[in-house]
This record gives C-alpha cells, structure tokens and sequence, in this order.
C-alpha cells in the first residue's frame, strides 16, 4: 500500500514513516521543514541530535535497501500538494503536519493566527485535494485527546448518545480545548466531518494522547536515524521534560497543583496505531475517531514516576510546583474510553517499561546539550 507520511520528518511522523517503511508499505514523506524552522527563530534545539532529512532517507536506504520519497514543500500551498499527491498515488494519507505546541500558540496574537492558519487551511486544502483527485484515499488524521478538554463525565470516542426532551441521538461528544492550538484540532475534526458527510471521504481522527520516547526499533537502528526530544518549554512535554531535568539536576517542573490528568502512549504505540487505522479503513463517508492511549497519570504521577527511577539511576531529583502559567482545571475527573485500537489489536507498551531506556537514558547521555535558559516556562495564557 502507498502511504504519505505529512510532517514525516517531525516526531511521530519519522517514527511511523520508518516504521511502515520497514513493514513492506511504500512510504512517501511531505513536510515543509517548518518546525525546524520554527525551532531556529525560537532559540531552541531537540535534546539528540537529528540529521537532515535528506541524511535520514540514505541512512534508512542505505540500512534497509528500501525507499522514501520526499516531498518538501507547504500543504498550504494547494498547487504543491496536489502535485505531489498526483505524483505519488497515495491510497492512504497520515497527516502530521501541523504546528503542534500550545504553548508557541498562545505565545501572542501571531503565533496564535499562524497556528490556526497553518492547521486549519492545511487540513482543508488536504480535503479538497483528496476530494477531487483522490475520493477513495483514506485519510488518518492526527487529533489530540486535548480536543475534549476535562469535563466531569467520562469521554466516549468521538460522539456520545444523548437523551434530551424525551428524545435521543447520537452526536459529537463535546469538546473543551485548552488553548489555540488544541482549537485548531477541534476546527480540523469539525471540516473534516463535514467532508466526509458530504464527499463521502473516508477518514479516522485519531485523538492521540501525549507521546513520550525516543526509541522505536528503526529509529534506534542508527545515529543517524535518532528521533526528536524536546525539552523546552514550548517544545517540550511535561514527561520529556521532566527526564531532562532529571539528568541535570533541576528540580521537575511541575505546574499548579499537578493534579492535572491527562492521557499518555510510547511512540512505539503511535505507530502501531497508525497501521492498525490504515489497516481497517474508514467506510465511505464515514468519520471514525479512535482515542490513542495507553494510560493515564497525573502530572504528580510523573513526577514521582521520574524521581523513583532517577534515585535507581544515582539521580538525586527534586520537585518543585511552579505557579501554573497555563489556565487549566489542576484537580479534575477524567475518565477517556480507548477501547476501539485495543480491540483492532493493539497490545500496549507501558510507562514502567520504558521510562529508562527509552527516556531517562538519553536525557543522561545528551545532557551535555541541554540549554538551561530554556527550561522554565516562558509562556502564559493570561
Ligand atoms: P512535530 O512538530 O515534531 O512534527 C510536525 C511536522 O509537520 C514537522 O516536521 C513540520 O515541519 C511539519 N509541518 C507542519 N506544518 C506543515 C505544513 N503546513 N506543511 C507541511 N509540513 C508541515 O510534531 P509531532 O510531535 O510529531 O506531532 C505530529 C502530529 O501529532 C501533530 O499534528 C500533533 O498535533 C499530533 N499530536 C502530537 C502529540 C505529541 O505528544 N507529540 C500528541 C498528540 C497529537
Ligand atoms: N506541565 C507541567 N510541567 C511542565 C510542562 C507541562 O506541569 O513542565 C503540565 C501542563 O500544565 C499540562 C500537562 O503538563 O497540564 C500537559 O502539558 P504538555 O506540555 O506535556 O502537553 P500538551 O500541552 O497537552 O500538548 C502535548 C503535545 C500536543 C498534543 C497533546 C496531547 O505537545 O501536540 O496534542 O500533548 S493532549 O494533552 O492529550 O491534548
């Protein structure tokens, strides 16, 4: 199957392009290289050192005898996408290329325009493309479980059954995001629900929960195939984060109260995940969402998580609760369903196996990379 991997040369997008690569799929790669970009003007460098993707694609080929074509270019230039969607003939398309931090998003009225525009007109710009070329292609789209905020009753996966004056339907579960980035993701399920209902597009909305890890089997093949792992505050996720400054002897930053929940995978699972979407396709008009996780913790949990296995490591790790700069319930109920991927197969990885080797060792291995400037929070959403 020809599958294109859009953002292949960010964080998930790398790890699942080698992953199907190495699977026997024909695996295309488009990215614009924005987020590199955008790592420049901020001042901020991933914790490992990634190659280009040029050097990335001859490694892999090199290793493996098997081909990636690339794509660069912009999904917001329309006259790009369609050429190279033309070019390559995909039957399923992921989509990863977006802007991705909340932080960078309610940095100022600027990043927040240039997140949106970015996401939303990108996503639609894929829609039509696949509308007029490619009615049949499947498209997987990357959501986040942030889409669904925190309410006080349990999430189901995409829509819930609601009875109302005696009446019942079944509608999209509601969605409380936290910032303008999370927004973006309830703007692109909304287009791309209604492409599917009126085009008869085939599309799966994974709602993916926080990804944590460096390794996968192919991204640890090679120096040169190492993932991303960002640490900083706009970059970096809280779990990421905290391994860092574990290593170096910060104390872990824990927003607020901590009490904070949210659900987590190892990114050995988002590509796997992905497979298993790509594998059992959407219907014909059909908007499938499927809840990517493994598990859940609280943002205490982490941090005690991090702390125990660093004082296995010799680590000496201190908590410290900062004042939260994000808004956000600290102490809340959050009950997520993730049984669709659990019954197409997925067997999950869990925390407790993975925080050394594919965390905490790195993070002790690059520390000399580490810009401290860069670890406390710098944005607020006030
Ligand atoms: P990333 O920033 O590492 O990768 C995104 C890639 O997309 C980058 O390589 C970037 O250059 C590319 N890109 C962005 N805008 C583009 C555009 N307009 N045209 C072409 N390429 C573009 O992010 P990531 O962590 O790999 O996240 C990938 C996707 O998964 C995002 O949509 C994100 O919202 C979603 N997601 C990520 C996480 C996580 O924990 N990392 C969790 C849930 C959902
Ligand atoms: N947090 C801390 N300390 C830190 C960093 C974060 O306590 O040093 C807290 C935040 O306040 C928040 C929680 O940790 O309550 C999660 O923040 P995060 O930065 O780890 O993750 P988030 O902003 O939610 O975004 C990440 C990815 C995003 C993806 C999302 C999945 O960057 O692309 O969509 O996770 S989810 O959280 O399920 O929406």
């Amino acid at each position: 199957m020809k599958v294109l991997v859009i953002g292949g040369d960010g964080y998930c997008g790398w790890a699942t392009a080698l992953y199907l690569s190495n699977r026997g799929y024909d695996v295309g790669i488009l990215d614009s290289l924005v987020r590199r970009h955008w790592d420049l003007e901020l001042g901020v460098e991933t914790l490992t050192p990634i190659s280009t993707i040029h050097q990335r694609i001859q490694r892999w080929q090199e290793l493996t005898g098997k081909t990636i074509e690339l794509f660069i270019g912009d999904i917001n230039n329309y006259d790009f996408l369609q050429k190279s969607l033309q070019k390559f003939q995909p039957q399923a398309v992921v989509h990863f290329g977006e802007q991705r931090s909340a932080p960078f998003s309610m940095i100022d009225r600027e990043h927040a325009v240039l997140t949106q525009v970015n996401n939303v007109v990108g996503n639609l710009n894929l829609l039509y493309a696949l509308r007029d070329d490619f009615p049949d292609c499947h498209l997987v789209k990357l959501g986040t479980m942030g889409e669904y905020g925190t309410p006080n009753i349990d999430i189901e996966e995409g829509y819930i059954t609601i009875e109302h004056n005696g009446r019942t339907d079944t509608l999209p579960y509601p969605k409380q995001p936290g910032s303008f980035y999370h927004l973006s993701k309830v703007h692109d399920s909304h287009n791309i629900q209604f492409a599917c209902k009126v085009w008869g597009i085939r599309a799966t909305d994974l709602n993916q929960g926080v990804v944590y890890g460096v390794l996968t089997e192919e991204t640890g093949m090679d120096e040169l195939l190492i993932n991303r792992l960002d640490y900083d505050g706009i970059y970096g996720t809280a779990l990421n984060r905290f391994c860092i400054q574990a290593a170096i002897g910060h104390p872990l930053t824990v927003y607020g109260k901590g009490g904070q929940t949210r659900a987590f995978l190892d990114i050995r699972d988002t590509v796997r995940c992905v497979e298993l979407a790509i594998q059992t396709p959407a219907n014909p008009g059909e908007f499938r969402v499927f809840n990517q996780f493994t598990e859940l913790f609280s943002i205490n949990d982490l941090a005690l998580k991090v702390k125990q296995a660093g004082i296995t490591l010799g680590l000496d790790v201190d908590i410290q609760m900062l004042a939260n700069p994000r808004i956000e319930a600290e102490d809340h109920y959050f009950n997520p369903k993730n049984t669709n991927l659990l019954n197409l197969g997925l067997q999950p990885h869990f925390l407790s196996d993975s925080l050394l080797d594919s965390l905490l060792n790195f993070a002790i291995k690059y520390q000399h990379r580490v810009d401290r400037s860069h670890i406390l929070p710098k944005v607020s959403w006030k």
